[in-house]
């Protein structure tokens, strides 16, 4: 396939910043889009080939933006419409595209859309929303239609009392979900996409867009936690998803001279579902699945764990090489602004640099698309939790209150989101061992993790075998090579289970990948892991001295190049 009829999000490597933390320009302590742009040389030096965005417009911020009140215009803390066309030139110019966070199963309270559907039972856009009249409860008091659960604890409806109807909100009932049985509701979305798309963005990161199709009866769901109900079998992959999706891509992303990229945030997708909206007559370009960030979870809730490891989570991306093969497309991630940061979940801070560029080197050679979180690639950590106090994220202070309230130890529901609480990753960037890691001139809206003082980007740029320098050579493998973009996908078995290995082939071009997931010292035969044919092995990475032939230090990964 010649580079010029391949999509280009085969061969890139998509970089997501998550702006209130990523540069300050203006000492408010939050990042901003003038931030970015004083960034925008760093992220062409990484290589990358596109940004996804977190959402940037006007929003009170009750989700630190995922709860939009204007997807027409910047929110003032991040900077101005200006501000935004600069930003995008600038990435333009150096050949990097822009991919907007479209949330549209639901929007802010303080949307016009919202207040003008609350205002009146009679109003136009009444059914925009999810208005339902509440149950009677045998005392006589008044019940919410359904008992479905909120992502963000307590209750999915609330009650208006002007109108006495209840509204519904998976997330914050400062989130109402719209409703996309309504026509207008999709049109005036796809009018609102094509005015980013005349901009000149290239793509969109769509949220939660697998909700957007609800059952419409809304039925009693399953139980779930905190006494409510899991109602996800009704509002997940509902009946019309691919209905929706189809008339918007027709409507909005079939524009043969754009190329634009959409991936859909799916969560609780299948293998077959994801196939099916990601093959070649798939609305969506990728999904972001979530099977092997869940694999700590037990049951349906979020914050009942249990241990897994990197070579289970490999287990289960290798599983997703398998099912989506060539019929589909894998988004390839280890972490994001909501997932803990990689080395401390799956890695070791022990081998910070081994294992950081040891989990990259698995996660970007696989078939797909590769992810970056912002700090990723400076082997970044969970930013510490003492207190409660250092709570910030709208679903770990819901889940504290209520957990408390019922009677947890707040110790223990504290150690819980030391392992898996949103605000793990949302610590500001590391830039410098200097005020606030360079991060901001203000007092950062987050703490700066103390360990910035080693771990910043001036002293990795600096470094050789930092863990920059390797994701900048790992993003550079992958963009010049044919059969990361484009190969096949081989299991092997390296005869070790913290081992993982496997080939990509591509007509005569061969990579052999291997990597010790582990903090011990494992004995591979790379003589087993070659083709039938055979070939000799020319290594061209690798984040150790590859010495030892038949023996892989702890976490260290090599990419041999196959030549016959
Ligand atoms: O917390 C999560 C990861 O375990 C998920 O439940 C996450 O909240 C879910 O994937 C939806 O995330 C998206 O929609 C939310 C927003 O809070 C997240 O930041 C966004 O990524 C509502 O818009």
């Amino acid at each position: 396939m010649s580079r010029v009829d391949e999509p280009w999000w085969k061969r890139a490597t998509i970089y997501q910043i998550y702006p209130r933390s990523f540069a300050d320009s203006d000492g408010d302590g939050i990042g901003d889009l003038r931030g970015i742009i004083s960034k925008v040389d760093y992220l062409a030096e990484l290589g990358i080939g596109a940004v996804w965005l977190s959402p940037i417009y006007k929003s009170p911020h009750a989700d630190n933006g995922y709860d939009i009140a204007d997807y027409c215009a910047i929110d003032p803390v991040f900077g101005t419409l200006d501000d935004f066309d600069e930003l995008l030139a600038a990435l333009h110019a150096r050949g990097i595209r822009l991919i907007m966070d479209l949330v549209v199963n639901h929007t802010s309270d303080e949307h016009q859309w919202f207040k003008e559907s609350r205002s009146s039972k009679d109003d136009p856009r009444r059914d925009w929303y999810w208005w339902r009249k509440g149950r009677t409860a045998p005392d006589g008091s008044s019940l919410p239609p359904n008992d479905w659960g909120s992502f963000f604890s307590g209750p999915a409806w609330t009650l208006d009392p002007a109108s006495g109807e209840y509204y519904l909100h998976l997330f914050a009932p400062k989130q109402p979900d719209l409703n996309w049985e309504n026509p207008r509701v999709r049109a005036a979305i796809h009018q609102m996409m094509k005015w980013w798309i005349d901009r000149g963005v290239d793509g969109f990161r769509m949220d939660v867009i697998n909700y957007i199709s609800k059952d419409p009866g809304l039925p009693a769901g399953e139980p779930g936690p905190q006494g409510y109900e899991d109602g996800s079998r009704w509002f997940a992959s509902g009946p019309h998803l691919m209905e929706y999706l189809q008339e918007m891509r027709l409507a909005v992303l079939s524009d043969p001279g754009k190329e634009l990229l959409t991936v859909g945030e799916t969560p609780m997708i299948t293998p077959s579902q994801a196939a099916q909206l990601t093959d070649h007559e798939g609305p969506l370009d990728m999904v972001f699945q979530f099977e092997h960030v869940n694999l700590d979870q037990v049951g349906p809730d979020k914050w009942e764990l249990r241990p897994t490891s990197a070579r289970e989570v490999f287990g289960s991306l290798v599983a997703w090489q398998h099912a989506l093969g060539d019929r589909g497309w894998n988004s390839l991630y280890l972490s994001n602004h909501d997932q803990p940061r990689q080395l401390s979940r799956f890695g070791d801070e022990r081998f910070r640099t081994r294992s950081a560029t040891a989990l990259a080197t698995a996660l970007h050679l696989l078939r797909g698309t590769p992810y970056v979180f912002q700090g990723e690639e400076l082997g970044m950590a969970n930013a510490p939790v003492a207190s409660s106090e250092d709570l910030y994220d709208i679903e770990s202070r819901n889940h504290f209150a209520t957990a408390v309230a019922a009677g947890s130890d707040p110790d223990g529901v504290l150690e819980v989101f030391r392992l898996k609480g949103r605000d793990n990753p949302r610590s500001p960037m590391q830039w410098t061992d200097g005020p606030h890691a360079g991060f901001s001139t203000g007092r950062p809206w987050m703490p700066v993790n103390p360990d910035y003082r080693t771990v910043n980007a001036a002293a990795e740029a600096a470094e050789e075998d930092s863990v920059l320098a390797y994701y900048r050579r790992l993003i550079r493998l992958r963009a010049n090579s044919d059969v990361v973009a484009h190969g096949s996908f081989v299991e092997l078995d390296a005869g070790d289970p913290n081992v993982l290995a496997y080939r990509r082939e591509l007509g005569s071009e061969s990579l052999l990948v291997v990597v010790n997931l582990s903090g011990e010292v494992r004995s591979i035969r790379l003589g087993d892991l070659l083709p039938p044919e055979g070939g000799q092995l020319e290594l061209v990475l690798g984040n150790g001295d590859a010495s030892a032939r038949d023996a892989l230090g702890e976490w260290e990964a090599r990419v041999y190049r196959l030549t016959s």
